[in-house]
């Protein structure tokens, strides 16, 4: 196998490929300089420059569930569709970054806060959603999988907005009232607007890619949405931990989920370890647009000991996921005479994020 660095090169000009065929397919539209300019500014800037961690587990997939090394054309193929993915991600960080109020993404300036963006970003997030379906008739149209792939791709999407539909009433900006606040909440929004794009969508891509069917009795999809959900939430608890633990230069992002007041993994845990004074700070304090009561949240989150709450956390996900790999028949499920679903599948994806800092 290359090396982690090959990987990327390889997958990354599988991007320089389909930017070109999206740009050409746009100057045919008629589109003219400027417009063309703006969309490949748009497409450079926010679709590649992330960890590609969803997009190279589609690939990373593929290859394992098919147990050899791919050709140039099902690389290739399993490459357009980890961008596919890519692009989604960048449709919804685009969106969540104008809606989060966020200041930095991938160590630069958010989108929408470029010198003449500003609202036209949301147009430039549709546009990027547009492609996943513009790459997927142009790839796949006379693929067996193909009506599979659209659906996934629309069901999952709507699944990602009500999910940042929950994760934004939950927050409003002008009432805080962290009694709303609960794990069970924050467990349907995390399900909601991250497990099922950025774990459940890349592996049920690579499944529908190598054929592999619906089953009446034990689904194969069915069996690999029961493990990674649970592995989208924990991601999405790291997310939620770095937004208060992680420094810019590290995640590359600017922390606001106090600020924002959002429904996060710290505030719930930490709720229920304060103390009365603890809380009171944590009622006044917990998202107001104010510097100094950040700090004072934050000094709270230190002193009930979130830190270890969350190594500990951390350390009873990854038992449980690694539970629910077993739970995969070790020589893997699925029908005779096709492709199984593989344990490897989903050990490759947890190590990619397990103990992640970024
Ligand atoms: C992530 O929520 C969910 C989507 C659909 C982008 P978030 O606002 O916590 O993400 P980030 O911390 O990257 O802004
Ligand atoms: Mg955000
Ligand atoms: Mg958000
Ligand atoms: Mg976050």
């Amino acid at each position: 196998m290359s090396s982690k660095a090959e990987k990327r090169a390889r997958f990354d000009h599988v991007f320089e490929v389909i930017r070109d065929e999206l740009v050409e397919y746009f100057k045919a539209q008629g589109m003219p300089q400027d417009a063309t300019e703006w969309y490949i500014k748009n497409l450079n800037y926010n679709v590649p420059g992330g960890k590609l961690n969803r997009g190279l587990s589609v690939v990373d997939s593929v290859e394992i569930l098919k147990g050899r090394a791919l050709t140039e054309d099902e690389y290739f193929k399993a490459a357009v569709l980890g961008w596919c993915v890519e692009l989604l991600q960048a449709f919804f960080l685009v969106s969540d970054d104008v809606m989060d109020s966020s200041i930095t993404r991938r160590g630069q300036p958010c989108w929408y806060r470029n010198e003449g963006v500003g609202l036209v970003a949301i147009n430039d997030a549709f546009i990027l959603e547009a492609a996943i379906y513009w790459l997927l008739k142009k790839h796949f149209r006379a693929d067996p999988s193909y009506i599979n792939l659209v659906e996934l791709f629309h069901e999952t999407s709507f699944q990602t907005e009500m999910g940042q539909l929950l994760d934004l009433i939950t927050a409003p900006e002008d009432k805080v009232d962290l009694s709303k606040f609960s794990l069970e909440r924050h467990r349907l929004i995390v399900v909601y607007k991250t497990a099922f794009y950025s774990f459940y969508l890349p592996v049920a891509l690579a499944m529908y890619l190598c054929g592999i069917s619906h089953q009446a009795a034990q689904d194969p999809y069915a069996l690999a949405s029961s493990i990674l959900i649970p592995l989208g939430e924990y991601f999405q608890v790291q997310d939620d931990y770095l937004d208060f633990a992680g420094t810019p230069e590290q995640i590359g992002k600017i922390g606001t989920d106090i600020v924002d007041n959002k429904c996060s993994w710290c505030v719930n845990t930490a709720l229920a370890l304060a103390a009365p004074a603890q809380r009171a700070v944590l009622d006044a304090s917990y998202g107001r647009k104010d510097a100094a009561a950040e700090a004072r949240v934050k000094k709270v989150f230190e002193e009930v000991g979130l830190h270890a709450k969350y190594a500990a956390y951390e350390e009873d996900a990854y038992r449980r996921i690694v539970g629910l790999i077993a739970t995969i028949p070790e020589a893997g499920l699925g029908a005779d005479g096709e492709v199984k679903l593989q344990r490897a599948v989903f050990k490759s994806f947890l190590d990619k994020i397990y103990k992640r800092q970024k």
